[in-house]
This record gives structure tokens, sequence and C-alpha cells, in this order.
């Protein structure tokens, strides 16, 4: 009986194929109707799941699950910063010339750039003016590094500035600046305040942290954040302020042009 069974199958089968090709394929026309199944099911679920998601009341401009994720992100962001890490560094000068240009925010106002002067508050009772030629006259730090876009692009810039900790050390009270006992948050807005950056003090005081003026040994462009802009490489470009009018620090965490708009305030890389 087996025999004769085994000899029949054998007789249908092509000399290639295994014996128990058409039990396969039953076994497969089953699985694909139930993975239909399963996706479809999959997808309905997904659908009720995002219609959910996208109904639930807003916090802070965004629906509280996704808020909670923002948040999620932003504690492991916190926990593994560390100021000792650093971001990759290329051999200054190697990026290619002319980066692309995103983002015109509180750079479409009219600016004397002869006239700009940076303003640094909440550190000394007065706040602290530069000018251009003061900030020029520290030392000189030279980086070519990642700009990250959230929207998913990278480029290679050459920039130069100062470091950010070391216009700091320069500052009149800053002799005895102890980077410990600062405010926790640093604010920077361009000068018509339309565009605004809040940072946590740590990453500001990264060693890579720079206020830059010159993208290729040039005196920055007005697109690029004419006469000065923040280079934060642990952070996403968001944060990479241009055309910086004022730095505050601050006791509470300040405003920030995206994070008012729904992204994470940490954006950090
Ligand atoms: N003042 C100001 N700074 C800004 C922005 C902006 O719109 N306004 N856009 C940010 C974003 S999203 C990015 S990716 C970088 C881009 O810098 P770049 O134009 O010099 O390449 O600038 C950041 N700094
Ligand atoms: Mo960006």
């Amino acid at each position: 009986m087996r025999n004769d069974r085994q000899a029949s199958e054998s007789l249908t089968a092509s000399p290639q194929s295994p014996v128990s090709e058409p039990m396969e394929e039953r076994d497969i026309a089953r699985k694909t109707r139930r993975s239909l199944i399963a996706s479809v099911l999959g997808a309905g679920a997904a659908v009720a799941a995002w219609q959910w998601i996208r109904t639930r009341p807003q916090e802070d401009d965004l629906v509280w699950p996704l808020r909670r994720v923002h948040e999620f992100n932003g504690k492991i962001s916190q926990a593994v910063f560390r100021p000792s890490s650093r971001t990759r560094v290329y051999p200054f000068g190697s990026a290619p010339t002319n980066p692309r240009v995103n983002g015109r925010h509180g750079l479409r106002s009219a600016i004397d750039l002869s006239a700009w002067k940076l303003r640094i508050a909440g550190l000394a009772e007065r706040d602290v003016i530069f000018t251009l030629e003061q900030i020029k006259q520290l030392p000189r730090a030279d980086l070519t590094m990642q700009l990250c876009c959230i929207e998913g692009w990278s480029i290679l810039v050459n920039w130069s500035g100062v470091r950010f900790i070391d216009l700091l050390k320069a500052l009149p009270v800053g002799s005895s600046i102890n980077p410990d006992a600062l405010p926790p948050y640093v604010s920077m807005t361009t000068p018509d305040d339309e565009y605004y950056v809040g940072l946590d003090t740590p990453s500001a005081l990264h060693p890579q942290t720079l206020l830059a003026y010159e993208i290729d040994n040039q005196p920055l462009t007005i697109d690029h954040g004419a006469p000065l802009r923040l280079v934060i490489p642990c952070k996403y470009g968001i944060k990479n302020i241009k055309r910086i009018g004022t730095i505050a620090f601050t006791h509470d965490r300040p405003r920030d042009y995206w994070a008012d708009r729904g992204y994470d305030w940490y954006s950090g890389l």
C-alpha cells in the first residue's frame, strides 16, 4: 500500500521536484491566506492605534503619547551625553566648499553687520557685550564636522570660530567661571527674536561647541548666519542657530523654536 502511493506520486512528480509538492502548494496557499488575513488585521490595528494616538489631548502642541516618546528620547540622550565624548571630526578643510543652506527664520530682517554686537545675559548683574572684533581676538578653533539635519540629510562643513567655553573664560566675571555653578540652561536668539533655541548648559560648554564666524576660511554669508552662529556637533542642525543676537543663561528651561512645534527639546545626537 505504502509502496503503491509512493509509486503513483513519483509518477506525477517531475524529476527535480520533491514528491510532496502538491502538499506544499496547499500549505503555501493556506499560509498566504493566513498572512493576508494577518496583515489586514495588523493594518487595521495600526490604523486604529494611529487614530487613537492622533486624537489624544495635546501637551505642548503634541498629542500626549508622542510627547511621552519625545520625553523618553530626551532622557536617553541626557543619559548617554558625556562631556568627555567627542563627535567625529575630519581633517580641517576636507569638507566640500559652499555647503547647502537650510532655514532662514530670523535672517530675513535687515541687519547692519558693522553695528552688530553679541549680548550675554544671566551671568552678571549687567549684560556683557562683545563686538565681532573682540570675539575674533579670542583663541581660534577650526573644526570640520558633520551637520545633521532632522530632515534626514547631513553635510560636512569647515567651520572656524571660538569655543563657547573659551568665550565664557574671557568674560570679565569669567576668570573664575565654574561650569558647575552656571545656571542649567542657555537660550540663544536671533536679533529679531524670530528664531530661538534652548540648550542644556553641559552641551553648550562641550569643547566642540563653537560660536562660528567663518565657513571655508571666509566670513559667514547672511544665509549661513553672519556674523556669528552656533555650531553644536552634539545636537541636530535645528539647534545650530544662525545670526545670534543674545545668549542668556537661565534657571528655567528656555523656549525653543522647533520644540514649540513638536520636536524633541534636547534634539541630541
Ligand atoms: N536663525 C536660524 N538658524 C537656523 C535655522 C533657521 O531657520 N534660522 N535652521 C536650522 C537648521 S534646521 C539647520 S539644518 C541649520 C542649517 O545650517 P546652514 O544653513 O548653515 O547649512 O541651521 C539651523 N539654524
Ligand atoms: Mo535642519
